[in-house]
């Protein structure tokens, strides 16, 4: 299976993504097998509350990038809905008239378990569209706030998309509660008031400043008409540039994998603390604190002590 992902067959992609998807054992193999081929494709992240157009525009760009003769891989990831909910069975109409194009992947991600599982699993499914070859990897996110970056981590770029109106997001960006995107985009200019919206974006940007980095480019888009999209095209490539020219790519996804690291690394301390306690591991233990023979914060320490011990298993006392 990995062979056949490397070699970019997209029906092995699909099928190691649902591997990590439904956990099976053998994803992580495939991931260990792919990852050195990895870290080859640029990675964009399309972010933003629902219904301002990021499906639309994901639409517009992946043509344009084909244009350029770019392969394109997208994942949507959609914390609210499942698999069969309207949103995700429309984006696949609206994206299908790439069915034929053997150079274009289209997936969508829905909630599995946690908001920290569905985050692994979307970037195990990131580096599997990366080791298959793709040019461009495009992330659509929902949300505003601190809810949407979830995979912000495994992204070079992250695009911003709002409407006019969307008030909630400047109150976020001036107030730090959002972190300030490298690009923001005002979709639907064809309904008036996107001008001025974006001044006050404007304004709320140069307000909530980040230090060194450059204030976002704001660009107004149509993305039905598919209009702006070469300027969009353009700012996440001059974001790159200025990622590159300041060697900043690479520390960031260095920063990234680390951080990756330590997640997978404090869920599996979870799981194991749960199977320990499952197994009965903890029972003495916890009967002594109701006892108040123990202190919390010491058998805490312990049932991590134990849970951690991999002669515990071999005692068979964790299964
Ligand atoms: N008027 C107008 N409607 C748009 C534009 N872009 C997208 N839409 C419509 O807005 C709705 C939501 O679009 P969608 O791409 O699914 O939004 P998402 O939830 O952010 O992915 C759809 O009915 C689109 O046809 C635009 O530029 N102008
Ligand atoms: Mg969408």
């Amino acid at each position: 299976l990995a062979a056949s992902l490397l070699a970019g067959d997209k029906r092995a992609l699909a099928r190691a993504i649902s591997m990590v998807e439904d956990r099976l054992s053998g994803a992580e193999q495939v991931i260990a097998e792919i990852f050195p081929a990895t870290g080859r494709a640029a990675v964009t992240g399309i972010t933003g509350p629902p219904g301002v157009g990021k499906s639309t525009l994901i639409h517009a760009l992946i043509r344009a990038y084909r244009e350029q003769g770019r392969s394109v891989a997208t994942l949507c990831v959609d914390p609210s809905s499942s698999v069969n909910h309207g949103a995700l069975l429309g984006d696949r109409v609206r994206m299908s008239g790439f069915h034929n194009d053997a150079d274009v992947y289209i997936r969508s991600m829905a909630t599995r378990g946690t908001l920290g599982g569905l985050a692994a699993a979307a970037r195990s499914a990131l580096l599997l569209m990366d080791g298959a070859g793709f040019d461009e990897l495009l992330v659509e996110t929902v949300g505003v706030g601190q809810s949407e970056l979830t995979v912000k981590g495994a992204v070079d770029t992250v695009v911003l998309v709002l409407m006019p109106g969307a008030g909630d997001a400047i109150q976020f960006l001036k107030a730090g509660v959002m972190e300030i995107p490298d690009v923001i985009v005002v979709n639907k200019r064809d309904r008036g008031g996107a001008e001025s919206f974006a001044a006050e974006l404007r304004r709320a940007t140069s307000v909530a400043s980040r230090g060194s980095a450059p204030l976002p480019a704001i660009l107004l888009t149509d993305g039905i008409a598919e209009e702006g999209i070469a300027e969009l095209i353009d700012a996440i490539a001059d974001h790159r540039t200025y990622l590159r020219d300041g060697a900043l790519r690479d520390a960031r996804r260095a920063d990234a994998l680390s951080e990756a690291v330590l997640d997978l690394a404090l869920e599996e301390v979870r799981e194991r603390l749960l199977r320990a306690i499952a197994a009965g591991g903890a029972e003495e233990l916890l009967e002594t604190v109701h006892a108040r023979r123990t202190h919390p914060a010491r058998a805490a320490r312990l049932l991590l002590d134990h849970a951690l011990t991999p002669n515990l298993v071999q005692a068979g006392r964790v299964p």
